[in-house]
């Protein structure tokens, strides 16, 4: 783990893979994350603050910048996603994709981009020398979703510093050059010198320079402090970080069906969960830390599988890993379930502040999908541009089961009203069959609209049982990419196939990454505990006008839906008929969970009023 670790480090990327025509290419847009601006904490228009200024872009929701600390509008993304190995989890991502996730540009053009703008500051009662006030902050050069190019008159790509003068006028007081080629977080501390900038109202601001079409020349920023007294040879803050993102609950997927995880899960249940921990400190610093997991949906109480403590040595990392209990999760098939697993770090901070990057949490979800990718996009990834061609993603079940579509992830960077065939091979000696087992094909709607998931739903579910496909085919018709999106968080090793013109099935081994292309699993083909007879168990009466009767051995029930969403469940508590009264639900299907010694009976019931 400590080697896939360091391996983030320093591990390069280059979007197009030479000799591949499958090839990956910057995002042009973002999900548009406009109504999470909305929920950052609010300060009246015009205030100022106070020393000392400090973000480190921990703990906040991918979007906006905070604006209790940075001036609306701008274009700097907050994520967890493009920062590589940065000081501490989160970071600001400035690029040529503006606040409302679209780009600057529709063509490739070269110029000023995203700004991050601090709000005004109070330096009026402070001396420039004896007070010693100094900005420092951590700066990288690309990140996951590659480098920015190479400075040029025709192409100025760079990163800038620039100090608000009382007169409004800024002036730029650093410049990072684009030199294409991704670099590791490095720390600037630039003091402020000229009495000019010692007034009530002063700002900073970074600007990114480059192509103001999609992602291609980003800069990533993060722990941004402000204060009098800095001593730059000392350290900044007594701060313990989290700084890397917590890996997969699971082994092998990032999530997967209730079912099938229940089918074997001391297989699929990772033995690991792991992150790392940063001292930004220049002494020992001890440290307790807990890992724990939590059922959160149905809610359970926190089960804790790992305490540790160390002292930390001065300005270093520290990896920490713990082994998950398996007994803490669902052992039985109820409902979908969710699970947060997180890992707290106790560095007894007095600072509120730096206590928010002490926490790192990652949700799993267990409902009806199998799923190798993390949820957000951090490029695309496209087949070759003209012919017959054919993608394909493997996955492998652990009991039989059925596919009722598939979810896609479309980005931005597409045609509308092309058509996609999607499609489910079986396997056939490690690539997929001749025939597809099912086909169904998907026109891709207007562009605005992307950047999401799509489901694609077949008419029946289609069996499987271990390894197959899904995947998708485009026509010649298709002259033009076809983007998926490409998660670069997550890993999908040789799980990617493309087949060109028919000239037979090539594993994709381009960039690390995962596909955003997941299965969508049906629950009724595969009760996952079956009992000898599904007849021990009568409901009736079948359909019902909302009240049902349980016939059989059974020791308690629940109701869902047909998506697996529990609705009521309740324990058989005297030897009475149990009576279910579903008055209250809307026609339609739904699933009685009955429990018995011997497994769960799964009925389906019909509910007309
Ligand atoms: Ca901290
Ligand atoms: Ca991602």
């Amino acid at each position: 783990m400590m080697k896939r670790f360091l391996a983030y480090l320093f591990f390069n990327l280059s979007f197009f893979i030479a000799g591949q025509a499958q090839i990956l290419t910057p995002l042009e847009s973002y999900p548009n994350s406009s109504n999470i601006y909305q929920r950052s904490r609010l300060s009246a228009v015009g205030d100022t603050l106070n020393l000392p200024f400090f973000d480190d872009f921990a703990n906040q929701l991918n979007g906006a910048p905070n604006r209790s600390y940075w001036q609306r509008g701008g274009g700097a993304f907050i994520n967890n996603q493009f920062g590589l190995n940065p000081p501490t989890v989160g970071v600001a991502t400035l690029e040529g994709i503006r606040g409302n996730g679209l780009s600057y540009n529709t063509i490739t053009a070269y110029g000023y981009t995203d700004t991050l703008t601090s709000k005004p500051l109070n330096l009026q009662n402070l001396r420039p020398l004896t007070d010693s006030v100094y900005l420092s902050f951590y700066w990288q050069a690309g990140g996951l979703a590659g480098s920015p190019d190479t400075y040029s008159e025709a192409r100025p790509v760079f990163l800038a510093l620039e100090f608000k003068q009382p007169n409004g006028s800024w002036q730029e007081v650093w410049r990072q050059a684009g030199a294409n080629q991704v670099t590791n977080f490095q720390r600037e501390n630039i003091p402020l010198l000229d009495p000019v900038y010692f007034y009530k109202g002063f700002q900073f601001r970074f600007r990114s320079s480059g192509v103001q079409k999609g992602s291609g020349d980003s800069w990533n920023l993060d722990y941004i402090y402000l204060n009098r007294k800095i001593n730059p040879g000392k350290p900044l803050r007594e701060d313990v970080a989290v700084n890397q993102r917590l890996n997969s609950l699971l082994n092998r997927y990032t999530a997967m069906p209730a079912w099938q995880y229940l089918a074997n899960p001391a297989v699929e249940l990772n033995d690991s969960a792991f992150t790392s921990i940063n001292n930004l400190n220049n002494r020992f610093v001890p440290v307790t830390w807990r890992g724990y997991t939590k059922v959160i949906s149905p809610a359970q109480p926190a089960d804790t599988f790992l305490r540790g403590n160390a002292a930390l040595s001065p300005l270093a990392p520290l990896f920490i890993t713990g082994t998950p209990n398996p007994a803490a999760l669902p052992n039985r098939l109820g409902n979908s379930f969710t699970v947060k697993s997180s890992f707290f770090i106790n560095s007894r901070e007095t600072s509120q502040r730096t206590r928010q990057n002490d926490t790192i949490s990652r949700i799993t979800e267990f409902k009806d999908y199998f799923a190798y990718d993390d949820g957000s996009a951090e490029s695309n990834f496209s087949l070759d541009k003209t012919g017959q061609r054919l993608g394909a993603y493997a996955f492998e079940t652990n009991i039989p089961d059925g596919v009722k579509g598939i979810r896609v992830y479309l980005t931005t960077t597409n045609v509308a009203g092309h058509q996609i065939s999607f499609r489910v091979w079986d396997n056939d000696n490690g690539s997929p069959a001749a025939n597809a087992k099912a086909q169904l094909g998907f026109n891709i709607p207007v562009v605005d609209s992307l950047n999401r998931f799509y489901d694609i739903l077949f008419p029946a579910p289609v069996p499987v049982n271990g390894t197959f496909y899904v995947g998708w085919g485009l026509s010649s018709n298709v002259a033009d990419f076809v983007n998926i999106g490409f998660d670069l968080n997550e890993v999908a090793p040789g799980k990617i196939q493309y087949n060109n013109n028919g000239a037979g099935w090539v594993k994709f081994t381009g960039e690390r990454g995962a596909l955003m292309l997941r299965p969508i699993m049906d629950r009724v083909t595969s009760a996952p505990e079956p009992v000898t007879s599904q007849t021990i168990v009568t409901v009736f009466p079948n359909p019902s006008t909302g009240q049902v009767y349980l016939r059989g051995p059974v020791t308690g029930w629940q109701v869902t839906d047909l998506t697996g969403k529990l609705i009521l469940e309740d324990k058989v508590k005297t030897a009475a008929v149990p009576q279910l009264n579903l008055n209250f639900l809307a026609d339609g299907l739904y699933f009685i969970h009955c429990h018995t010694k011997k497994g769960i009976v799964i009925k389906k019931i019909s509910i007309r009023h």
